[in-house]
Order: C-alpha cells, then structure tokens, then sequence
C-alpha cells in the first residue's frame, strides 16, 4: 500500500473538476475560535479575486474534527450558476458580503453545512454562495483554505494575500492560451495597498461606528 500526501489528494480532486492542468492562487488558515468565534457573512469568493474565467475552486481542510456547532461552512447548492452579487454596501463601501436584502432571498432550507472528521476537505467553486455561523462552541475550528484554479485562468486584479507559489503549476502544464468567460465580474478595492482579513472586513462596519467610543475611551 501506498499513501498519498493530502496535498496531492487535493490537487487530483481539483483536477477532476476544472481539467488537469491546476494553479495554485492563495492559501490561509481561517482560525475560528471557540466560545465566540466570529461568523463569515454570506459571499462569493470570485470578487474578492476575479480571474478570467470562472473555474477556481477553494479546498478547505478540516484541522480538528467540525461539528454543527462549531460553525461549519454552509454553502448553497446550485448557486455557482446564478449571477455574480453585489458586495458593496449602500454607501458604495466594499464590505466583502452580501447586502441584507439578498441574504434575505437565500432559501435557507437548500444550505448544506460541510461537517466533518479532521482531515475533512470541502471543496466550494469561487461563485458558490458560502457562510459559516460564529463558533460557540469549546473547541475552535481551524479551517485551512487553498484555492486553485485551471491554468488558464489569469487574475486580473492584485492578490490580496500573494506568496511565493502564487501561480505554481501544481499540476499538469501551464497554460498557453487564457480562457475568458464572457461573464462579468464584481470587482474589489485596490488591495495593493494592504489586505487584513475577511472576517475584518466584514465587521468594518460594526467597527466604524464603535470606532468613536473606542478612540473616546482610550483617551
Ligand atoms: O472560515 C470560514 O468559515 C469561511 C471562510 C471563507 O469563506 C473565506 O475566507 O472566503
Ligand atoms: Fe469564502
């Protein structure tokens, strides 16, 4: 018997959904913690990252066991074949999710919430309609998220979180040719100046209006 390193494993599950060839985008560790953890809002991952076309996926590895209350990723089956929605709030600010309005029209009872053992990998395409609920849970759930695309997918805006195998080929063959999908796409702020986190920017808003207590307390 042979084993297979997890890593590999998850670059063929990739491969048998956008093609063989498979590039390496971005990778972080979403660390929820427990008693409190926050919650992700609802959002697309394709405007936070807009490539050519509309293939890239995220794999996220379970690291400790995720039960249903430790905040699991909830996604929306089917959603990825809808449109691209809006992630900018009524004042035009990015907020990195979706208006409360849209939330509304979700059909809550068609979400799938990813449990699993740890070493469980969720795979969700970039238009998908994801969130996860905040972790009250004693045990917190450290959710380690790489995105991949197909080769010939080219992101066209700066990557928030680069690295130094932003681009790999992990496998297959580069890509020739771009493939362009006709399909608009939502486009981010300019992340060249610095990116923080997900979960930071959407509370940015709960934090701009505490932000004046804050500053008042602290002096
Ligand atoms: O950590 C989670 O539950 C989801 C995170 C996520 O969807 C993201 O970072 O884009
Ligand atoms: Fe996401």
């Amino acid at each position: 018997m042979t084993s297979i390193p997890r890593i590999t494993w998850n670059h063929r599950a990739i491969a048998d959904l956008v093609g063989p060839d498979v590039k390496f985008h971005q990778s972080k560790l979403n660390f929820k913690w427990s008693q409190g953890g926050d919650e992700v809002k609802w959002h697309q991952d394709i405007s936070f990252w807009p490539h050519t076309n509309y293939s890239p996926c995220t794999a996220g590895t379970y690291v400790y066991d995720c039960t249903a209350d430790q905040g699991p990723l909830g996604v929306l089956p089917g959603s990825h074949s809808g449109p691209v929605v809006n992630q900018y709030n009524d004042k035009d600010e990015w907020v990195g999710c979706l208006r409360p309005e849209d939330v509304a029209k979700i059909d809550m009872s068609k979400v799938v919430y990813l449990e699993g053992p740890a070493g469980s990998v969720t795979i969700h395409n970039c238009r998908t309609l994801h969130h996860s609920k905040a972790n009250w849970s004693v045990i917190p759930r450290p959710l380690l998220l790489n995105v991949y695309s197909a080769a010939d997918a080219m992101p066209y805006t700066y990557n928030p979180l680069p690295s130094k195998y932003f681009g790999a080929i992990v496998r297959g063959k580069p890509a020739r040719w771009a493939y362009h999908d006709p399909r608009p796409c939502l486009l981010p702020p300019d992340w060249s100046g610095g990116y923080t986190s997900i979960f930071a920017l959407q509370q940015e808003e709960d934090w701009k209006k505490d932000r004046p207590k804050a500053v008042a307390a602290a002096m």
